[in-house]
């Protein structure tokens, strides 16, 4: 102890250079990835593809998609707020929230930044490729049945869901906060959920309580939820006006990023080489097989690309009404390097882009994938 102790009083004698005032700059780079980029990389995750296997992910394989910090709560101290313009403030604790009427929904969620690594030039955020996505079992009370015990008042034109978290992000200092109109707030599928693949939220998933917006891109479905706010005008939160927007340049206001956009995702085939992650099959029959989603209606077609040359999957059934489906494809692999791809097209109309639009905060991105493969 006693010279252990020296050692360290000593020591503090010694100068260092702190580092202090260096400018940050978030607009989009042509550079190599970020200290910045791989430590948001490093907090958040993604999918390992292969674990486009499960019907329903494992809670441990989802993607996760944190901004600030992810709050400590004690279920015991946490009650949940229902305010703003209704007639009836409805304070309500966790134990009474379970003990409403309850359903069990499987949903799709993605992040809206999915693919942004891939832009050129490359928006400086969160930079996923394209695994920012899962599908879980969401269990939880509809947020309806609470809306209407609330009574919302007739001038409540929308409704405001504010996390426990809390930081600077713009240069805005605010909790996370989303809002959604009166009308997409009581779509019977929109849930308040304390339970996620039949266990308690673990808390980086929004313990003990979130909303679950199916159909809606990620950013919607607040975690770690404290207050309902109805209110008589738009929000105007960092994360609804400036945030989560199409924009084309750090000045314009674009539009709202909302519905889930149609993606088809490859579970990858064969075995990885280790570092480039590219695929290695053996020659003859491979069954390729993977997902498809979109928060736009249902996916009707899938197609795979051999070397340039498209053809239709079959597709599953899907998982839910607002979960992904399965698809699969035969393939006759002749031995050489190949390019498989594959896009989906939803009821809507919408299909994949080959060329992916760019836009300011690398949102919505779903252009088609590219799946170089070896066969020997
Ligand atoms: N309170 C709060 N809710 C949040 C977030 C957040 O940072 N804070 N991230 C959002 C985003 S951008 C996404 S994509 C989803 C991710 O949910 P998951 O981490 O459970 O997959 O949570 C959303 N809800
Ligand atoms: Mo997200």
């Amino acid at each position: 102890m006693g010279a252990g102790a020296n050692t360290v009083s000593s020591l503090s004698a010694v100068a260092y250079t702190p580092l202090v005032g260096r400018a940050e700059t978030l607009e989009p780079t042509d550079g190599p990835l970020t200290v910045e980029e791989l430590q948001l990389a490093t907090r958040n995750r993604g999918i390992p593809l292969e674990a486009l296997q499960y019907d329903i992910t494992p809670t441990g394989l989802h993607y996760l998609l944190v901004h600030f910090d992810i709050p400590v709560i004690d279920a015991a101290d946490w009650r949940l707020r229902i305010g703003g313009r209704v007639h009836t403030p409805v304070e309500l604790t966790l134990d009474q929230i379970r003990a409403l009427p309850s359903r069990t929904v499987p949903v799709t969620l993605e992040c809206a930044g999915n693919g942004r690594a891939r832009l050129a030039p490359r928006p400086l955020s969160q930079p996923w490729l394209v695994e920012a996505v899962g599908t879980a079992q969401w269990t939880g009370t509809p947020l309806a049945a609470l809306l209407e015990r609330a009574e919302l008042a007739d001038d409540a034109v929308e409704i405001v869901f504010s996390g426990a978290d809390r930081g600077v992000q713009g240069d805005v200092e605010h909790d996370y906060a989303r809002s959604l109109t009166v009308a997409d707030a009581m779509r019977p599928e929109v849930l308040l959920a304390y339970e996620m693949n039949g266990r308690p939220l673990e808390p980086q998933h929004g313990f003990p309580l979130r909303l679950i917006v199916p159909g809606w891109y990620g950013m919607t479905s607040v975690k770690w939820l404290t207050s309902i706010e109805a209110i008589a005008s738009p929000f105007e939160g960092f994360q609804q006006v400036d945030a989560y927007r199409y924009k084309s340049d750090a000045d314009d206001v674009g539009e709202p990023v909302q519905r889930i956009r149609v993606r088809a995702l490859m579970t990858p085939p064969g075995i990885p080489d280790f570092f480039s992650r590219r695929r290695i099959v053996d020659r003859g029959h491979v069954q390729l097989r993977g997902r498809a989603w979109s928060g736009e209606g249902p996916v009707t077609r899938v197609e795979v690309g051999v070397d340039g040359e498209w053809a239709d999957a079959v597709l599953d059934a899907p998982v839910g009404e607002f979960a992904w489906c399965a698809w699969s494809f035969d393939w006759q692999a002749a031995p050489g390097e190949h390019e498989l791809a594959c896009r989906a097209t939803d009821g809507a109309g919408n299909v994949q882009p080959a060329e992916q639009p760019w836009n300011y905060q690398g949102m919505g991105n779903n252009l088609l994938q590219r799946v170089p493969v070896t066969a020997r």
